[in-house]
């Protein structure tokens, strides 16, 4: 295949190209520019296939919706591969695949897997291109949904292409849904509105930094800039040169003292970091902006800080249980211009899905395209359904959004789906306690991958499925990170999901999480009270500001509890888990698990704060 008229004359990228179209045979190499003619010709093309439904111009301006395969609705873990050298490299808690073996599968599944499609050629960059956080990458993809949001979730384009000159590191990533239109005997067949493979990969070798995937079209298994590169790949970059690349939103908050801190916060998937990240204070004079909702980089600064940055670009956001009353900022934020995928379709050509108003419509098409009707006792949209639009429009997005430096981060939460024992907010004695909050995460199973919604998992740092390397080896990374800054970030978990005995929520959330974050801003400066506990520094009763609120006395009490039976309880869970890292678990962390066990459980009984 011909690569004439190419916009690069880098040979690394050249080759790899060539390479990459000589194994998967497509009828054409296309290279995108990231531009606004690319994006309209591909959405049009898109439209006349079927993939894309366009929406009612009056009513969602600029946007579409698009209907995955039944099959192809959210990651797939089962079949993530982390391909290093050693087997303990990749740990316990990843699929380990032995590279070469790997490869030589993957050669045979992409053999001809673009026959009769284009493949297109996305350079990005995540991060500000140019910027000193920010990594280059390229995607090969045969997928036109792919493209389009390549576009909106990373600076994708001729900018990221012209910034990977001969010598300058690029992540390579080669993705196919695997669903050829042509077979090795030159036989055709139909295109589908959603191709994709019941065989898939998504296959990372972390020690030359590449990524393969193939079979799916959906989300993170196909947008490469995200997972793939921007959590696994990267947080062994991380690991190897001194940084973190973490599974954390990032915020700036304005106090009404007008003091700013910047907040970084890891919850595990659809735990609702969009709803944090687009906060909407109930309390008079803080003010909440958005950097980021997914993923952060940090990086040591200059001064010693660890100065963070979003690699993306845009908002890949859980649809269902966004509404005006959850998030209004997100509402108005998809307005116009977004792709959403796998919601419902309301009969004038606008999107509907659980959770956006409190009654549904009469009558939908469900996001299976089926006739749907509210008696119809399935979900209109599925539950991982998502939104796809530019961080640009986000009403509440803080100018530091694009500063290539980021931003200087104050505190760490770490938070979960807990319905019992967390308490809404606790602090972290120091750095190791801290490591030790995150490694310590559980939390209730959502959609946003396969398994079974509701079940209680271990997910450190909220990174079980995204951490490119051994686990043990991630947490004594965090617990290094102390000797390379100056100044630390205060650590702390939350917990909005507590229920009473009668299974309802004890705590409002959403715009009233605010009152969580001015305590933790209120023990930045040093203003706010705090009484011990085994499990870390929590309010005292008086100190969570509930003017105007209904929570009543006891419920905040509950949820302010550390109760030593359950959390001895947990102690052992923890145990059992931590076993399987053997003796790459770091003794620090063993020490915190056994100090909380002797508090939760001192020889002499009474002493709990220690
Ligand atoms: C996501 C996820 O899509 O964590 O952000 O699954
Ligand atoms: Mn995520």
């Amino acid at each position: 295949m011909g690569l004439s008229g190419t916009p690069t004359t880098n040979e690394a990228v050249l080759g790899w190209v060539r390479a990459t179209a000589r194994l998967t045979q497509p009828d054409e190499v296309v290279w995108c520019d990231g531009s606004q003619a690319e994006f309209d010709r591909l959405t049009a093309q898109m439209v006349t296939a079927g993939t894309l439904v366009p929406l009612n111009p009056d009513l969602r301006p600029g946007s579409f919706l698009a209907r995955s395969a039944p099959s192809d609705v959210a990651r797939v873990e089962s079949r993530t591969f982390i391909a290093s050298h050693r087997r303990e490299d990749a740990g316990p808690t990843n699929n380990w695949r032995e590279p070469e073996a790997l490869r030589e599968e993957l050669a045979g599944v992409f053999s001809g897997s673009m026959r009769g499609r284009t493949m297109y050629v996305v350079p990005f960059s995540m991060g500000p291109v140019g910027g000193p956080i920010s990594q280059l990458g390229i995607q090969v993809t045969d997928s036109p949904y792919v493209v389009v949001s390549m576009r909106t979730m990373t600076r994708m384009g001729s900018p990221a292409l012209a910034a990977i000159t001969p010598g300058t590191p690029f992540v390579p990533a080669v993705h196919s849904v695997g669903m050829p239109l042509v077979d090795a005997a030159g036989r055709h067949r139909d295109d589908v509105a959603w191709p994709c493979n019941d065989l898939k990969y998504v296959a990372h070798f972390p020690e030359t930094r590449e990524i393969f995937s193939f079979g799916s079209g959906y989300g993170g298994n196909a947008l490469l800039g995200k997972k793939c590169f921007a959590l696994r790949i990267a947080s062994v970059m991380a690991r190897d040169e001194g940084w973190l690349a973490e599974h954390m939103l990032v915020l700036k908050v304005t106090s009404p003292q007008q003091r700013v801190f910047h907040l970084a916060a890891a919850f595990p998937s659809a735990c609702g970091k969009t709803n944090l990240a687009m906060l909407r204070p109930t309390i008079p004079g803080w003010r909440v902006e958005t950097i980021g909702d997914d993923i952060a980089w940090m990086r040591p600064g200059p001064d010693g800080e660890l100065r963070a940055i979003n690699p993306e670009a845009g908002f890949f956001g859980v649809a269902p249980g966004t509404g005006w009353s959850s998030n209004p900022t997100a509402m108005e934020m998809l307005r116009e211009n977004v792709i959403f995928t796998n919601v419902a379709l309301t009969d004038d050509g606008d999107v509907w899905w659980e959770g956006m108003t409190e009654e549904a419509p009469d009558h939908l098409t469900d996001w299976r395209g089926r006739s749907w009707t509210p008696g119809s006792g399935t979900p209109a949209a599925h539950p991982n359904a998502r939104f796809t639009v530019s961080a640009a429009q986000c009403p509440s997005i803080a100018e530091e959004f694009d500063a290539p430096e980021g931003v200087a981060i104050d505190a760490i939460l770490f938070g979960g789906r807990r319905r019992s024992n967390v308490p809404l907010v606790a602090q972290a004695g120091d750095w190791s306690q801290g490591v030790f909050m995150g490694a310590t995460i559980s939390s209730e199973r959502t959609a946003a991958a396969e398994g079974t919604v509701g079940e209680l998992r271990h997910d450190p740092f909220a990174m079980l499925p995204f951490a490119g390397y051994n686990m043990a080896d991630y947490f004594a990374h965090w617990l290094s990170m102390r000797d390379r800054l100056t100044r630390l970030p205060e650590v702390f978990s939350v917990n909005w999901f507590r229920r009473g005995d009668d299974g309802r929520f004890l705590w409002p959330g959403f715009g009233e999480n605010s009152r969580v974050v001015e305590w933790i801003c209120r023990r930045l400066e040093g203003s706010a009270d705090a009484r011990h506990t085994p499990v870390g520094l929590v309010p005292t009763p008086s100190g969570v500001n509930v003017a105007g609120l209904d929570v009543p006395a006891a419920d905040l009490a509950e949820l302010l509890a550390v109760d030593p039976t359950a959390w001895l309880d947990e102690v052992g869970r923890l145990e059992r888990w931590f076993a399987q890292f053997g003796h790459r678990f770091p003794a620090e962390l063993r020490g915190h698990l056994d100090l909380l066990r002797y508090r939760l459980d001192p020889p002499t009984g009474g002493d709990l704060a220690a």
